[in-house]
């Protein structure tokens, strides 16, 4: 079976789950400890970042590589189109999704996080004791706003990848007005890029990710809860229900969310 190293709360892994079960691939979760976990990982495949996907005795490496080769290997259910202009607009929305979305995603949740107790501690796992979530929500705004700046988040920085997701939202809740998909009236590597690397400006309100129910749905203020981008959203909960398989009957490994790396 395959099998993919992961994060749970990973942007790039979720791309790579909605492709495995939009083409109805059976899959085993492997979620990777921080750290210590990437240590083996970097081991078995010369770099530490997920997701990784593991085929027979074969490691891919990159959620672009990993569709890819799925798209290769496993050619049922097509992911990228073959007419020409097509195939180049899906081509270019799966780069600009990975490097926008994905990227900025990272750096609005880290402040929207760092902004507010309560969603700090809805994130840790399930099974943390209440003396640590306390610990966690009483960590003050500024130590984290801080250490944001540590990794090149500062709230100039933030500001900036806010407005920016804002213009990707209005434009894709523009190209979505008319047609079901983002490229006419079929799926593609687009809609999954799309959908996949969003998941941290909301998470996903169904059981599809091993979260607190808390989280589910929830997501950055100004983004999540803005009425002008509904149209997204709703495309977005249409996807997870047409193709996202639910957890359901998947005992929840009360581990996750692991991390949020922001790196
Ligand atoms: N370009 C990569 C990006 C993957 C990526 O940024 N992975 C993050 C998790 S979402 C990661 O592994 N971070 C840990 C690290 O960089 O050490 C892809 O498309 O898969």
């Amino acid at each position: 079976m395959l099998e993919l190293y992961q994060f749970e709360l990973s942007q790039y892994s979720e791309k790579v789950r909605l492709i495995l079960d939009y083409k109805g691939l059976e899959y085993r979760k492997i979620e990777v400890t921080p750290g210590v976990g990437q240590v083996e990982l970097f081991r078995m495949t010369g770099q530490s970042q997920v997701p990784v996907l593991k085929d027979g005795n074969k490691f891919i490496a990159d959620s672009t590589e990993i569709a890819m080769y799925l798209e290769q290997q496993y050619p049922d259910q097509p992911l990228i189109p073959l007419d020409p202009k097509q195939r180049g607009l899906c081509l270019m929305m799966e780069e600009w999704a990975d490097e926008s979305i994905g990227i900025k995603g990272r750096k609005a949740l880290f402040s929207a996080i760092s902004q507010d107790q309560n969603f700090r501690k809805s994130l840790l796992p399930t099974t943390t004791p209440d003396i640590l979530k306390n610990l966690v929500g009483e960590v003050p705004s500024e130590f984290l706003q801080v250490l944001g700046f540590g990794v090149g988040y500062s709230p100039d920085a933030v500001a900036t990848a806010i407005r920016d997701l804002k213009q990707d939202l209005e434009a894709l809740c523009l190209i979505l007005s008319d047609s079901p998909y983002l490229l006419g009236d079929e799926p593609s590597l687009a809609d999954f890029a799309v959908a996949g690397l969003s998941i941290l400006l909301k998470f996903p309100g169904g059981a599809y990710l091993d979260l607190p129910p808390t989280i589910q749905g929830k997501g950055v203020p100004g983004l999540a809860d803005n009425p002008e981008y509904a149209p997204f959203f709703a495309w977005r909960d249409r996807i997870y229900a047409q193709f996202r398989k639910p957890l359901i009957g998947t005992p929840p490994s009360g581990s996750a969310p692991t991390s949020i790396e922001i790196d």
